[in-house]
C-alpha cells in the first residue's frame, strides 16, 4: 500500500468515528479535565458557572448558526478559532430557529442585565446556545477557548486525535463589572512594530480586556506619522532607548491596528503626551522648544533662564536615548505650539474612531506651574473641538476639570480626589500595583522598581473599586512602560501573567481570593505553552506542568 492510500484509508476511518462519535444521543460524562477547565476560566465569570457533569463535543459535523446577520462577524471569528486548532471546516448558517445540534447564537438576551458585554453559554443535550450582543459573543468565544483543551490555540496538524473535542457543559452566566478593562503598550520607549501590537491585542483579548491604550510619543521617539508636520516621525521617529533605529506607524497602519482591534472589541486610545515627554518634537521643530537643553552630570536638564529660549531663538534639542523623564516643554507662549497642538489631535483624532483621545499631561517638571495648568486647559478645548473626550494622567487634576475629563490616576492619590471631586471619571492605574513594567522581585530580569516590586500575588490583592462609591471608576487599565523592554520576549515576561490578574479585577464582580485565583491560574500553563507566551514562571504559583 503506498503512503497515499495510507493516508486515504486512515481519514476514511477518523470520519467514519466522528461522524459515529456526532450521532451519538446518549449524554457523555465530562472527563475530569473538561470540569477542570470549566472550573478555572479566568476572569472567573461573574455571575454563574455551574457544569452539569455532562460533555458537549465539538466534531466535523458541528456547525454554528445564528439568528441574524448582526451575528456573522462573531461567527466567523469563533469559527476561525475552532478551525484553526481542530483542523475541521466549520460553516456558519443563519436561521431564527434553534437547530437540533451544534451551536446556536442568538441576541435574545438571557436577562436584561446582560448589557452590551454579557452572555451566557449554556447546554441542552447535543445544543450549545451562546446569548448575546456581538461584543458579549465574541467574550462567549474567549470563554469556549478555555473550556476546550490547550491544543485548541495550536494550528491542527495531520497526526493530531481530532475525532472530537470535549468541553464540559452546563451554564455560565456572565457580565463585567468596569466598562474600561485595559493596558497601555508604550511603543515610544521602545518602537514595536505591526506584527508585535497585533499580538499585544490577540494576547489582551484572550481575557475580555476592551482597552488598548497606545503610548504613541515621548522624549525618545514619535511614533505616528502627523502629514502637516513629518519631521515628526522622519527625525523624531528616528531612534529609541539605547540608541536603536526607533521606528513610527504611518496612518495606513495605525487605521489597521484600529480595525484589527475592532475585530476583536478593543477600543484603541491614542495618547501624545504633552507639554512634558516631548523631546522627539523638540528635537525636529526647534520653534516648540520650551528651553535650552544642557547636559549635567550624565542628565539632560532644560535651562529655562536661558534668554534665548524664551526670545525665539529657540533651537532644535538633541535627539534623546537615555531615561530620564521630566525635562522637556512645549514653549506655551507661541502660538505656533497651538497650532502644532490642534494639528496633531486633528489628524489623529480622523483616524481614531474610538470616543478618547490622551494628552499625556504627566511630569512635565519644567513647565511652569501657571503654564502647565493654562496648557491642559487649552487641551480640553482642542481635543473637544475635534470630538472627542479628554484623557489625561492625574496631574491633570490640578487645572479646570469637569466630569467630560478623564483622569488616569497613577500615583499621587491627592490627584485621584482632587479629580473626583471636579467630577471627573477616574481609570485606576496604580503604580504600585498596576505597573507592568515595575519588576517581579530585585531578581526580575528587566523591569524598572521605583514604584514597588510587583510580584504576581500582588498585583492581583487589590481592589480597584476601593473609590467605586463615587460611581465614577470607569475600570482598571495596566500600563507597560518600555524603557527596559526591547523586544515581544521582554513584552511577554512582564506581562504574563499579571494581565490575567488585571482583567479579572477589571471584569469579575464580588469577592476575590488570592488563594483561590492562583490555583486556578496555574491550571493556565499549558494554554500559555500552546499560545507560545514566555511568562514568568512566578514561585508564588502552583503551576500545572502536564495535563489538558
Ligand atoms: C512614570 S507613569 C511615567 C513614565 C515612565 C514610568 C516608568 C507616568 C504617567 N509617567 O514616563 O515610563 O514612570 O515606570
Amino acid at each position: 500500500m503506498s503512503l497515499f492510500q495510507i493516508l486515504r484509508l486512515t481519514s476514511f476511518f477518523i470520519v467514519l468515528v466522528a461522524s459515529v462519535t456526532s450521532c451519538t444521543k446518549a449524554p457523555r460524562e465530562a472527563s475530569p479535565y473538561a470540569i477542570s477547565r470549566f472550573q478555572n476560566v479566568i476572569p472567573r465569570p461573574s455571575v454563574e458557572a455551574k457544569s452539569d457533569g455532562k460533555a458537549f463535543l465539538i466534531t466535523s459535523a458541528t456547525t454554528i448558526t445564528i439568528a441574524n446577520d448582526s451575528l456573522q462577524p462573531v461567527a466567523q471569528y469563533l469559527a476561525g478559532v475552532l478551525n484553526k486548532g481542530t483542523g475541521y471546516t466549520i460553516a456558519v448558517k443563519v436561521s431564527q430557529e434553534a437547530p437540533a445540534s451544534g451551536i446556536f447564537i442568538t441576541t435574545k438576551l438571557f436577562d436584561h442585565n446582560q448589557g452590551r458585554e454579557g452572555y451566557s453559554i449554556s447546554t441542552a443535550g447535543d445544543l450549545l446556545t451562546i446569548t448575546g450582543k456581538p461584543a458579549g459573543v465574541f467574550y462567549a468565544t474567549q470563554t469556549l477557548r478555555q473550556l476546550l483543551p490547550p491544543v485548541i490555540e495550536k494550528a491542527a496538524t495531520p497526526g493530531i486525535d481530532t475525532t472530537s473535542w470535549e468541553i464540559a457543559s452546563g451554564q455560565i452566566v456572565d457580565r463585567p463589572q468596569f466598562s474600561w478593562r485595559g493596558s497601555m503598550l508604550d511603543v515610544a520607549r521602545h518602537f514595536f512594530g505591526m506584527d508585535d501590537v497585533k499580538r499585544y491585542i490577540d494576547l489582551m483579548s484572550l481575557y475580555k480586556m476592551n482597552i488598548l491604550h497606545l503610548h504613541l510619543s515621548d522624549d525618545q521617539g514619535w511614533r505616528i506619522e502627523i502629514k502637516s508636520w513629518p519631521k515628526l516621525t522622519e527625525h523624531g521617529g528616528s531612534t529609541e532607548v539605547g540608541g536603536g533605529k526607533g521606528g513610527f506607524f504611518t496612518q495606513e497602519q495605525y487605521k489597521e491596528l484600529v480595525a484589527y482591534a475592532a475585530e476583536r472589541f478593543i477600543t484603541v486610545v491614542p495618547e501624545i503626551d504633552m507639554p512634558g515627554h516631548i523631546n522627539s518634537a523638540l528635537a525636529s521643530y526647534g520653534e516648540l522648544n520650551g528651553g535650552i537643553q544642557v547636559p549635567k552630570e550624565g542628565r539632560i536638564e532644560l535651562d529655562l533662564s536661558t534668554p534665548g529660549a524664551l526670545n525665539g531663538k529657540t533651537q532644535p534639542t538633541q535627539l534623546y536615548t537615555g531615561t530620564e523623564v521630566g525635562f522637556s516643554t512645549l514653549r506655551y507662549e507661541k502660538e505656533e505650539t497651538f497650532k502644532f497642538i490642534n494639528d496633531v489631535v486633528r489628524e489623529l483624532s480622523a483616524i481614531t474612531p474610538g470616543p478618547y483621545f490622551h494628552v499625556g499631561g504627566d511630569e512635565a517638571h519644567v513647565t511652569k506651574k501657571e503654564e502647565y495648568i493654562k496648557f491642559v486647559n487649552r487641551f480640553t478645548e482642542i481635543v473637544k473641538a475635534n470630538g472627542k473626550k479628554m484623557i489625561g494622567w492625574e496631574e491633570i487634576a490640578q487645572a479646570d476639570i469637569d466630569s467630560n475629563v478623564v483622569v488616569q490616576y497613577w500615583n499621587k492619590e491627592q490627584h485621584a480626589l482632587n479629580a473626583l471631586e471636579k467630577n471627573a471619571q477616574i481609570i485606576m492605574s496604580p503604580a504600585k500595583k498596576a505597573y507592568l513594567d515595575m519588576q517581579y522581585d530585585s531578581t526580575s530580569r528587566i523591569g524598572l522598581h521605583w514604584a514597588a516590586y510587583i510580584e504576581v500575588d500582588s498585583a492581583y490583592i487589590w481592589d480597584p473599586a476601593a473609590y467605586a462609591e463615587s460611581g465614577q471608576v470607569l475600570g482598571v487599565e495596566a500600563p507597560l512602560w518600555t524603557e527596559t523592554v526591547a523586544n515581544m520576549d521582554d513584552i511577554e515576561y512582564l506581562v504574563f501573567p499579571r494581565l490575567l490578574g488585571y482583567a479579572e479585577l477589571g471584569w469579575t464582580l464580588g469577592a476575590r481570593s488570592w488563594d483561590e485565583y492562583k490555583v486556578r491560574l496555574g491550571k493556565h500553563a499549558p494554554r500559555f505553552d500552546a499560545l507560545e507566551i514566555d511568562y514568568y514562571k512566578s514561585p508564588k504559583v502552583p503551576w500545572m506542568e502536564k495535563g489538558l
